[in-house]
């Protein structure tokens, strides 16, 4: 019997959706482990399975592993999802990691004080971004070579969740949209989507939840910012 593929993450998308994505794409079935508490974090840090102490954890084919682009390139390689070509997978690489820049952005947009300021830096950076991203794209449809690989699946991740903000972001990009569409509709991402894994967009709870399990303060425009931090010196 295969053991189940556990990923481990506050409850939310978070830097856990990447990963999410790309088991999705392997069609790979995996249990979201939710890490609610400091207390269970602080299990979590004494299993020793976190080698930085950071979330999110994949469990997978005996590893543990950490950090999000090493699960996503380790799910890339076991899927065929790489490239064919060293070339190919110096594109893919390249692309990770200008996406990386460009999906941070939407990754701090529900810590922003306003709905208006988080749209406003999506803006932006889709300003900066998007096409470059479509140039890249116009050559044959997708990031790197004549196939889909895991560069495809980070862009349109990312572009998820700009649609969510600004539904009408990819208007006068049709090349990325196309793509978006494309990775959107394979089988296991198109199920994956649909499913009970898929945490929905994060907002003040995502907020909260990172906030209390890290014992961190909360952003300056929320009530009672540092009701979570513990005062070591009381
Ligand atoms: N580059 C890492 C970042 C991991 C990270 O910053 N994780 C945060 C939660 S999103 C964390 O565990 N913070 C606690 C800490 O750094 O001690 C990745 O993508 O996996």
């Amino acid at each position: 019997m295969t053991n189940i593929v556990k990923l481990h993450y506050f409850p939310g998308r978070g830097r856990a959706e990447t990963t999410r994505w790309m088991l999705a794409i392997n069609q790979i079935k995996f249990n979201n482990i939710p890490i609610e508490t400091p207390e269970m974090l602080l299990d979590l840090r004494d299993s020793r399975k976190l080698p930085f102490d950071q979330m999110p954890l994949l469990e997978i084919d005996g590893l543990n592993l950490s950090q999000s682009s090493a699960m996503v390139r380790y799910l890339a390689r076991k899927g065929g999802y790489y490239g064919s070509r060293d070339e190919d997978a110096v594109w893919c690489d390249m692309i990770a990691g200008a996406v990386a820049d460009f999906g941070e952005t939407a990754l701090q947009a529900a810590f922003q004080p306003t709905k208006e300021i988080a749209i406003k830096a999506l803006q932006e950076r889709f300003n900066k971004f998007g096409l470059r991203f479509e140039n890249r794209l116009n050559e044959s449809g997708l990031c790197a070579g004549n196939k889909l690989t895991f560069s495809d699946v980070l862009l349109a991740e990312a572009l998820n969740s700009y649609l969510e903000w600004i539904p009408n972001i990819l208007d006068k990009t049709p090349f990325l949209n196309d793509l978006y569409k494309k990775v959107i509709s394979t089988p296991g991402i198109s199920h994956y989507l649909k499913s009970s894994q898929r945490y929905p967009m994060s907002g003040n709870n995502y907020v909260i939840d990172v906030a209390r399990v890290l014992r961190r303060a909360l952003p300056s425009h929320m009530s009672d910012q540092n009701r979570f931090v513990i005062d070591n010196n009381s």
